[in-house]
């Protein structure tokens, strides 16, 4: 980076650093961004004149509310609950929901941030969002969480809609939460439209939306590595977290003829060699998506190693793919990655990689693939979803992943012509950002002054 871009992008994150103090992972988000689109606003005077940036990292809305429940000791219980209506300049405000202790206005305007990106990469029509509660699912009774998601939902229904905003899930929201949230609505409304996705298949769900992030993130990495003249088959892949995103990219992995032989949860990670595949992924996903239990069950069950309070990257393998959460791959980590010989990582999750963790990855030459690209195929699944419930039909599975690998592909694409460097390398980061932003920003331009 050249001096004038340099002060350009330090001034900028100066002001954003003053009107969002205490808010670390939504200047990291931004900064990130910025240092892509800043270099293109400047050789685009209409960008810089109509303040794109400026206003594109100002929410449109935040609502902020309280949600009262009741246990299943009958304590009144009081949490925080967010919704960040990024933009809806190219559609309706679309993204997921999470419910974890770790949830933060910080946390929720970074994620609605990369979703306005993301969502734009997909080609399809949705702006971004995010929401979601500090409330903690874990070790909460299905009652409880119904209670609570009955109560989030008597105040969240006036902010949403099918042609408004349309939540989905994340960390701590899946099918169980959607039914309880959407069954609320209905009842408070009385109109059954698609104001969520990820609903359950009885419901107007669409086949495909579970195995969709996970599935896209493999695609994503096989594209990826494909570019570079590598075959995804025959690989090892380091995989974090055991939830929706993981075991699909686990599963997808196995299909492609790589092998996972790492998963977590956040008390620890299991190390597996045989790879996790076959009987023993369908042991895995009963034991997180029906059991509830912990990945230390996986290691007693098929006596491999279990690593408490510890992350997978430090063992050798080929690929790593983070999917749990943000910031759980440091610096320090992708230079053990690095030293391992780790030739690509692509993050299923939003933001696993620190800053720091991502210059040490592409200064040593590993492929990377940011969140807003690899793990579009979720929201991009979720945006089928929202076209099969208008036209009031559904797809067959065989349509909705022929569809999702086609969006990949397109996405990689995408990423693949606006990262190109003048050294014959892809740089997917600066290429996901400015493909993102450009549809957006010419929809704002088209739009005038609001
Ligand atoms: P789940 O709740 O299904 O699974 C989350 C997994 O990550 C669990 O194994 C959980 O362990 C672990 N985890 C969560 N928080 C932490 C933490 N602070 N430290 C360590 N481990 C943690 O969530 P998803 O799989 O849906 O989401 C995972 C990531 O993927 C998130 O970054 C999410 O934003 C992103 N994503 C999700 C999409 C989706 O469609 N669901 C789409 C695109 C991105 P434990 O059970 O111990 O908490
Ligand atoms: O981060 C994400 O893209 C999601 N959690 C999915 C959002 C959605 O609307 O499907």
């Amino acid at each position: 980076m050249n001096r004038n871009a340099k002060a350009r992008l330090e001034d900028f994150m100066a002001g954003c650093v003053r009107r969002n103090p205490g808010e670390p992972e939504f200047q990291q988000a931004v900064r990130e961004v910025a240092e892509s689109v800043l270099p293109l606003i400047a050789g685009e005077p209409r960008y810089q004149k109509a303040r794109i940036l400026e206003r594109l990292t100002e929410p449109d809305r935040i609502i902020t509310f309280r949600v009262t429940w009741q246990d299943g000791a009958g304590r009144v219980r009081v949490n925080r609950a967010w919704r960040v209506q990024f933009s809806n300049a190219i559609g309706p405000y679309k993204g997921g929901l999470r419910f974890h202790p770790t949830v933060t206005q910080s946390v929720l305007k970074f994620l609605g941030f990369e979703q306005i990106f993301k969502n734009s990469l997909t080609g399809l029509p949705m702006g971004g969002a995010k929401g979601g509660s500090n409330f903690n699912p874990r070790g909460k009774s299905d009652t409880e969480v119904m209670r609570f998601c009955q109560a989030m939902m008597r105040e969240l229904h006036r902010h949403i809609g099918q042609d408004t905003d349309v939540p989905a899930g994340d960390i701590g929201v899946g099918q169980r939460e959607i039914g309880f949230l959407f069954g609320e609505y209905l009842t408070l409304g009385n109109r059954f439209t698609g104001v969520f996705t990820g609903k359950g298949l009885a419901f107007g769900g669409s086949l495909g939306r579970t195995e969709a992030t996970g599935y896209g993130t493999a695609y994503f990495l096989r594209d990826m590595l494909a570019a570079a003249g590598h075959d995804i088959a025959g690989k090892t892949a380091l995989v974090s977290g055991a939830g929706n995103v993981a075991l699909y990219a686990i599963e997808k992995l196995a299909e492609l003829g790589a092998k996972a032989v790492t998963a977590s949860d956040s008390s620890g990670f299991i190390h597996d060699p045989h790879g996790i595949d076959g009987e023993r992924l369908a042991w895995l996903k009963d034991l997180k998506e029906r059991r509830r239990g912990r990945i230390r069950e996986y290691a007693e069950h098929f006596g491999c190693a279990y690593h408490a309070k510890a992350r997978p990257w430090g063992v050798p393998a080929d690929l790593a793919v983070p999917c749990a959460t943000q910031n759980e791959l440091s610096a320090a980590d992708a230079r053990a990655c690095v030293e391992h010989g780790v030739i690509a990582v692509a993050e299923g999750a939003n933001m696993p990689c620190t800053a720091e963790a991502v210059a040490a990855l592409r200064g040593g030459g590993v492929l990377f693939a940011p969140g807003k690209a690899a793990n579009a195929g979720g929201v991009a699944v979720s945006g089928l979803e929202q076209s099969q419930n208008s036209l009031r039909i559904s797809w067959s599975r065989e349509e909705v992943e022929g569809r999702l690998q086609a969006i990949m592909r397109d996405i990689h694409e995408k990423c693949r012509d606006a990262g190109a460097q003048a050294d014959g390398s892809i740089d997917y980061v600066r290429g996901a950002n400015i493909a993102g932003f450009r549809k957006v920003a010419d929809a704002m331009l088209a739009y005038g002054v609001v």
